[in-house]
């Protein structure tokens, strides 16, 4: 591995899903009330941003109407604003969903399509916040089915540098573009692993990275563990990537990690 590098403003960022199948009828109470108190944990437990998505995009999943998404995402926004400073970002790829969750108080935009579906990129420079703009190889319905690369970190950076030239074109301003090699979107295992142990160079895009491994299906398969035992994975995962210059870790287990970064963070101190 190469040498240490460890982002000085290292963030950890909590998720909060308003996905589940509970959404339908009228569950929606209830699951609102449940995705609150989620925050409220998430919060407690040191997160320094919450990324809030109303869109599943997990391998296989189907896109959901804006209304819907709307729905789903909104009121939550609304809630937590009502309670907390915490900056809140939006895991959406659709313009209206974005307006309408800056209105609402979320202060950046998380989009796994890197802002390619029909006017993103000019709403994302319209809203003026900070924008995640993340790889993907395929579509979420596809993606995994046969993820080809000749040069996986190769392709990932020159995307990536693609994506950061059109936002710039568009408007969005240099500080506020974060990137993402978007693991497991269109990656087979050995793909992820070459990407995390190749962060550094994409560090060299010279904007901040945003990492998203917790709890993901690499964890499962290298392990073969369900998703509710990945937690000591993703910890190991969360801390290579702070070890490589992540500057934001997209996670579920926000106290967790936050006990492992602070032991990077200590280590980064003294080099
Ligand atoms: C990511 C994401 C990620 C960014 C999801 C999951 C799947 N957004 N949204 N990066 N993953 N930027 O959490 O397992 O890796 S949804």
């Amino acid at each position: 591995m190469s040498r240490l590098i460890v982002s000085q403003q290292l963030q950890i960022m909590g998720v909060v899903n308003t996905t589940p199948d509970s959404f339908s009828d009228g569950g929606r109470f209830d699951t609102l009330d449940k995705a609150l108190q989620h925050a409220r944990r998430l919060i407690a437990d040191g997160a320094d941003l919450l990324d809030i998505g109303g869109e599943s995009t997990r391998p296989g999943s189907l896109p959901v109407a804006v209304d819907e998404e709307l729905r789903r995402t909104l009121p939550l926004i609304e809630a937590i604003r009502a309670e907390s400073d915490i900056p809140l970002s939006i895991d959406t790829n659709k313009p209206e969903v974005m307006r309408a969750a800056v209105a609402a108080g979320a202060s950046m935009i998380n989009s796994v399509w890197a802002l390619r579906l029909d006017n993103a990129l000019e709403v994302a420079a319209e809203l003026a916040v900070p924008v995640c703009l993340m790889h993907m190889q395929g579509s979420p319905q596809d993606m995994q089915q046969n993820p080809e690369y000749q040069d996986v970190v190769a392709e990932v950076r020159d995307f990536l540098q693609a994506r950061i030239d059109a936002a710039l074109a568009a408007g969005v301003s240099r500080e506020n573009i974060v990137v993402d090699p978007g693991f497991g979107f269109g990656k087979t295992i050995e793909h992820n692993l070459v990407l995390l142990k190749s962060l550094p160079e994409l560090r060299e895009l010279g904007v901040p990275l945003l990492v998203g491994l917790s709890r993901k299906k690499m964890i499962g398969k290298i392990l073969d563990k369900p998703v509710d035992q990945r937690l000591y994975g993703s910890l190991a995962l969360a801390v290579m990537a702070a070890m490589q210059g992540a500057d934001i870790l997209r996670v579920h287990d926000v106290a967790e990690t936050g006990d492992a970064i602070r032991m990077v963070r200590a280590l980064g101190e003294v080099l």
